[in-house]
């Protein structure tokens, strides 16, 4: 037992997102989104990343696991309460876009979409598990990408607008947690999933990925202001992929290359959501890219906005660190996550080449600490492996409680820093799809669902040895790990 670490009110939970657990892609007037069109498979994000990627499904050919999910849609009762047995404090989830605005250009709502959060909520609630809602997770509405374009369009801040209002005003007397967007940053490493930019509709741009982030801030402030005018006590944050980046050595040029990914891959969007200002560096980052300010479509208005409703806290995803090497031009890439970056020889990885540094994450509180001095959430945080279930379908994970167990052991200590630490939700607290693979396979959760790659199986769900772990972890408190 260590000494008591965590604040009492500390919201232990776990997260998922509607487009990798729901399914039911077509159920009750839900719309196209972008991962419904999004194959599985090692393929995945090669076919995405070819010229002709054209943001359709292809009966014949591929498999695609977003279709069926875990079927959560019809096992949510059964999913939250195991959630609760496990403890819970709060669970994060998100909203699909397309289930409450098939298009997402209508002006009216689909009341069958918002009854399933509706029960969905509820059932939280009966449990005493705080929902901790994320607004937009990786899935726009499809027609919104071939028919406007996504991010670049300016319009899309009104839909979403039409959408953040709808959500926070049905649900906000029961959720008191949102997040306007999903790891908003991660357009620097992979635009097709957070901005629905494929190299085919211009993500190889990157005045398109900048425009996109302006039409986004501007999107996330009004949510902001909207939460903030229903009741003031809602707690919005924005949400970004955090991984803490280290200099190969003490080259001075490594050192600054250092600052300047730190101030480009994790700090930027955070900047500008929390400060409400865009950062003094923004124009040498843009000229990285031969870009100027000038070149973007932005009002005196949306700077106000921005100004006027920044986010209450931080939430981010951390799951690794990464090393910068310019001196020596070094760059590997983790595999199937995209984020460059030079080997660690101090630590080890996942078996999809994730470095995993629970020091990473101790250091990722105390800079975001020191820079915004404001509360933090971890809402991810987790271990992707391939479980062998026994033949009584129980996993024995305990490579998983390890990850885990140093994770929030490094939380406690950055707590101990004087970091203002909010919560900590695992991600993929059910075995879900995984957003780069497409793939089942890539296992994070405490309960194992019968399921494999190409959607088979009993769909039955089993207590993994992480599940009692967790359990514990829970009801000490953090203390007993
Ligand atoms: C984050 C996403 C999640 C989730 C997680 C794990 O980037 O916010 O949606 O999927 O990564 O990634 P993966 O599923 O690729 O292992």
């Amino acid at each position: 037992m260590t000494e008591q670490q965590f604040p009492k009110n500390f919201l232990w939970g776990g997260a998922t997102a509607a487009n990798q657990l729901e399914g039911a892609y077509q159920e009750d007037g839900k719309g196209l989104s972008l991962p419904d069109v999004l194959p599985g498979g090692k393929e995945r994000m090669n076919i995405i990343a070819s010229p002709d990627f054209d943001f359709k499904i292809h009966d014949d050919k591929y498999v695609y696991p977003n279709h069926i999910g875990i079927d959560h849609y019809h096992h949510f009762k059964e999913d939250i309460a195991l959630f609760a047995e496990m403890g819970f404090k709060c669970y994060r989830f998100s909203i699909a876009w397309s289930r409450i605005f098939p298009k997402g250009d209508e002006k009216e709502p689909n009341e069958a979409g918002l009854k399933f959060y509706d029960e969905v909520i509820d059932e939280c609630v009966k449990h005493n598990i705080e929902p901790v809602i994320t607004i937009s997770h990786y899935e726009l509405p499809l027609y919104l990408i071939t028919e406007y374009g996504s991010w670049t369009n300016k319009k899309l801040i009104g839909f979403y607008e039409n959408f953040a209002r709808t959500v926070l005003t049905r649900y906000h007397d029961r959720v008191k947690y949102w997040m306007t967007f999903n790891e908003i940053n991660s357009a620097a490493h992979f635009p097709i999933m957070s901005q629905g930019l494929a190299p085919s509709n211009g993500a190889n741009d990157k005045k398109n990925i900048f425009q996109s982030w302006h039409n986004q801030f501007v999107a996330s402030s009004k949510a902001v202001k909207i939460a903030h005018e229903l009741d003031p006590e809602l707690q919005i944050g924005c949400m970004i992929l955090y991984a803490t980046t280290y200099s190969y050595d003490s080259h001075p040029e490594n050192q600054l290359a250092t600052l300047k990914a730190n101030q480009e891959s994790n700090f930027f969007c955070a900047d500008v959501q929390v400060r409400g200002h865009y950062p003094a560096y923004t124009k040498n980052l843009l000229a990285k890219y031969d870009l100027k300010v000038s070149d973007f479509d932005y009002t005196k208005e949306e700077l106000e906005l921005l100004a006027k409703h920044p986010v209450d806290y931080i939430g981010f995803s951390y799951y690794m660190s990464t090393v910068q090497d310019v001196v020596n031009e070094r760059q590997t890439s983790a595999q199937g996550n995209f984020i460059g970056g030079v080997s660690n020889p101090f630590l080890k990885s996942s078996e999809w080449g994730w470095q995993i540094d629970p020091t990473g994450l101790r250091i990722a509180l105390d800079q975001l600490s020191d820079r915004y001095e404001k509360p933090l959430f971890i809402v991810e945080n987790g271990l992707g492996a391939i479980d062998q279930p026994d033949e009584n379908h129980y996993v024995k994970d305990d490579y998983r409680i390890d990850y885990l167990r140093e994770h929030i052991k490094a939380v406690g200590e950055a707590i101990d820093d004087g970091a203002d630490v909010m919560g900590y939700t695992p991600w993929g607290c059910i075995d879900l799809v995984s957003a780069s693979t497409g793939e089942m396979s890539k296992r994070y959760g405490f309960i194992y669902v019968d399921e494999d790659d190409e959607g088979k199986g009993t769909f039955n769900r089993y207590k993994k040895q992480s599940f009692d772990w967790y359990k514990k972890v829970i009801a000490t408190n953090g203390a007993d790990l």
